[in-house]
């Protein structure tokens, strides 16, 4: 494994761009920004990883020491850099933020000098942040409750599936980790997930031919009840992409069934692949950190939270169109 050091220059983000692939790279800069980052492209390894150390040897991560890093605009461009090459950044906060202030600032950057487009609001009652924590009382959305106020597992998903546009992007804060050892995130590379199904499956994966309901509480004032389309596409760069959240998608024709059950196994084994599927605990993501993820090129899951105390905050952002069916 190559590993080398050098001096994060400004400006210089192409030695950023020219470090794909070559294994972890440590950027150092003098600014606000960047006193540290690692870089790793995600990609298939030989070795199998599964400590801590290894996990966040993988997960590129940058760290803010002010809150004003979310306008700055070398970080915020290493933040687009990144969203764009691995699609999952680990951002850890020098300093509390219990408003988001760095979050909605920084996504307001990324909208502003990178094209990203402004968040959506999550539902029809509320607006840019979401609080994921178990209630026992209120919600936040009118009459229902939704399934991050619970303290129920998520299993392989990407937001707002059932959206047309979905999210391109969204992020989690970690206000209060689980501390009883619950709660943890995972994410799965969609790419390597898909090299692991047959050309066959992925075909039918990318048919028309699956319908993916609206969850009840995120009915917004269109009242949109379903969409139908392909769960796997790709995007205009050549990369696979997906949406998912299989209890609210129903296959429409055999063929389109079969590849639900083909993919369904893959999960199972994608899932305790180390080379595949990062797994988060608190000990990755301890309070003040943020991870950013490309919600289609990344599946995630989380295990039952135990901790009725877990905190993190959520917003979502950049709607763009799922890929049609690819010719
Ligand atoms: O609680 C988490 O770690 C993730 C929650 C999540 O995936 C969601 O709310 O969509
Ligand atoms: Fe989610």
């Amino acid at each position: 494994m190559i590993s080398r050091d050098f001096v994060y220059h400004e400006n210089n983000v192409s030695a950023l761009r020219n470090s794909r692939g070559a294994g972890p790279v440590n950027l150092l800069t003098s600014t606000c920004s960047l006193r540290h980052l690692q870089y790793q492209r995600f990609q298939p390894q030989r070795q199998s990883f599964s400590s801590v150390t290894e996990t966040l040897r993988r997960l590129p991560q940058l760290q803010a020491s002010q809150l004003e890093c979310s306008t700055q605009p070398q970080h915020v461009q290493t933040v687009s850099e990144m969203l764009e090459s691995t699609g999952v950044l680990k951002i850890s906060l020098d300093f509390p933020d219990d408003d988001s202030q760095y979050l909605k600032q920084l996504v307001l950057s990324l909208h502003k000098h990178h094209g990203h487009k402004l968040p959506i609001s999550h539902s029809a009652s509320r607006g840019w942040f979401w609080d994921i924590r178990p209630s026992t009382v209120s919600t936040q959305t009118a009459n229902y409750q939704a399934r991050s106020e619970t303290m129920q597992e998520f299993t392989w998903h990407t937001d707002c599936s059932y959206e047309d546009p979905p999210p391109r992007h969204f992020a989690l804060q970690v206000l209060q980790p689980d501390r009883y050892g619950g709660g943890i995130l995972s994410l799965m590379n969609v790419q390597n997930l898909s090299e692991r199904l047959s050309s066959e499956t992925r075909s039918a994966l990318m048919r028309q031919e699956y319908k993916i309901t609206t969850p009840p509480e995120f009915y917004k004032e269109n009242k949109q009840c379903h969409i139908t389309g392909g769960i796997l596409s790709i995007d205009s760069d050549g990369r696979p992409v997906m949406r998912f959240r299989r209890e609210i998608i129903s296959p429409l024709s055999s063929n389109a069934s079969q590849a639900m059950e083909d993919l369904e196994r893959s999960l199972l084994t994608a899932a305790t692949d180390p080379q595949v599927t990062l797994r988060l605990s608190a000990a990755e993501l301890p309070a003040q950190t943020i991870v950013l993820v490309d919600n289609r090129r990344w599946l995630h899951a989380r295990t039952d939270v135990k901790d009725p105390e877990r905190h993190l905050r959520r917003i979502r952002w950049d709607p763009v169109p799922f890929p049609g069916p690819v010719q």
